[in-house]
């Protein structure tokens, strides 16, 4: 059976970023890449497709463009890992083994785990989802199609990835249909499993005032688990009181973030922690027990936001972590901070640039207060973001903002301290 240097499990964001790095530095053949996907997809687009501004070919790459040529492509899914022994078994029987592993395998959608799905996508056209590639293409129409009445947008209760993306669509589809003169027959309603609108107070405050004047009712600790299309009914769980007690709305329009986990076959192995996630050191992202394994992206348990900006973060720390490891140098040669980043689209032509770290902590890259809605944090989102991730990203060359904000800080600071004039 087959031996890498260094094996590479997932070929989504975290683990072509790592692949790419590798495999430039140790040659062809060295590095084995464990993919079972032929299309590899640009998932924050879907924000977009959702709103009827890009199409949903546009999040589509073939996998192939988007591995790195240096390395392997094992086309199937990892069945089972044995990090005793270093070696991973695979769905077309290989038993790979490896020197170094680095697992990127993202997170599971538990569509199942809510009543009456997936078969409601099917059933209903008022139903969908932008976090998934064939429901995402039910998003527009249904807003198009959408007459009045109750449009409820879920926030499981879960981590999931890109943790603004359930309101972002539902701040589009406001603006939508208030351009399209639906506004006032429609009653707007987020429906969240958390206490808060969002994770980090600054962007908090924002969204708190957009959801006023915009009229949109959050509820908070409402947690989707049942929907039943045939009635138009979703079934919500009151996650703050003491008995069971559930609350059904009727809808018009319902878009649904599923509960995510680690992937089965992760939650399966040894290399979870008690919630299931893959049991990293958050600083070096090396495994607390197999220090040969490293984790990076969604399926980790690294205490920041999930999202591909993270993972750019993350490629830097990892690219020198794991770099050090090998060459027998000791860790940590570089700690990640947390740095995570979310565009909150707002609107049509209009983005929140939230930016910040393990405590919570604005690390803001551009000079200008980014918790204000603006045009020009929509191009970086719409335009710049996909160019950044195809081009660089994923080829191991884009590790997140951080020395831009430095230099922008280092000018500012200059310029705005009476001392240095
Ligand atoms: P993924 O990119 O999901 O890759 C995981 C890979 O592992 C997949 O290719 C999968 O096929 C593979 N895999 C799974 N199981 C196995 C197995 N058994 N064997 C082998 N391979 C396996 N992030 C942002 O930064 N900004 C945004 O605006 C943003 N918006 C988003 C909007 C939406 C609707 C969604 C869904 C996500 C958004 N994200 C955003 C989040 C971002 O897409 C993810 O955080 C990022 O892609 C995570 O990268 P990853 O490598 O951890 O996982
Ligand atoms: C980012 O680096 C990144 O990776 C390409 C994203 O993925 C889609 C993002 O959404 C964001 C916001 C960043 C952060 C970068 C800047 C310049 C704010």
């Amino acid at each position: 059976d087959k031996h890498y240097k260094l094996l590479v499990v997932g070929g989504g964001t975290g683990g072509c970023a790592a692949a790419s790095k590798f495999a430039s530095k140790f040659g062809k053949g060295h590095v084995g890449i464990i993919e079972p996907n032929e299309t590899h997809y640009y998932q924050p687009m879907w924000t977009l497709v959702g709103a009827g501004i890009k199409r949903v070919e546009s999040s589509a790459r073939p996998m192939s463009s988007c591995l790195p040529r240096k390395a392997d492509w094992i086309k199937c899914k990892a069945l089972s890992f044995d990090p005793e022994s270093c070696k991973v078994t695979c769905t077309n029987g290989d038993v790979i083994s490896y020197d170094y592993l680095v697992v990127g395998m993202g997170l599971q959608l538990d569509y199942h785990k809510i009543k009456g799905l997936p078969e409601a996508f099917s059933q209903d056209p008022a139903v969908c989802s932008n976090y998934n590639r064939n429901y995402v293409m039910k998003t527009y129409p249904a807003l198009q199609n959408f007459e009045g009445g109750n449009a409820i947008f879920s926030f499981p209760n879960t981590p999931i990835k890109c943790a603004g993306a359930p309101q972002k669509i539902m701040y589009l589809a406001e603006d939508y249909w208030n351009r399209t003169g639906k506004r006032d027959k429609a009653n707007i309603m987020y429906n969240t499993s958390l206490g808060v609108i969002f994770g980090v107070k600054k962007y908090a405050d924002s969204l708190l005032k957009i959801v006023e004047e915009r009229n949109i009712k959050v509820n908070y600790k409402r947690n989707l688990i049942e929907v039943r299309p045939d009635k138009r009914e979703a079934v919500f769980q009151k996650l703050d009181s003491e008995t069971v007690e559930t609350e059904t709305f009727s809808y018009n329009f319902l878009h649904v973030v599923p509960p995510m986990s680690a992937p089965d076959v992760l939650k399966e192995s040894s290399l979870v922690d008690q919630t299931g996630y893959m049991d990293v050191n958050k600083f070096t992202l090396q495994h607390v027990r197999y220090p040969n394994i490293f984790g990076i992206g969604d399926c980790t348990n690294v205490p920041t936001s999930k999202t591909a900006a993270a993972v750019a973060a993350q490629s830097g720390i990892l690219r020198k972590n794991l770099g050090a490891f090998i060459d027998g140098r000791p860790l940590p040669v570089l700690e990640y901070d947390g740095y995570t980043s979310c565009p909150l689209v707002t609107g049509y032509g209009k983005c929140i640039m939230a930016e910040f770290d393990f405590n919570g902590q604005p690390l803001e890259t551009f000079p200008i207060d980014q918790s204000k809605p603006r045009r020009s944090m929509y191009h970086m989102k719409k335009d710049v973001m996909p160019e950044l991730y195809w081009k660089f990203l994923i080829r191991g060359n884009w590790e997140g903002p951080a020395t831009y904000r430095k230099l922008m800080r280092f000018g500012m600071g200059n310029i705005l301290k009476p001392s240095a004039v």
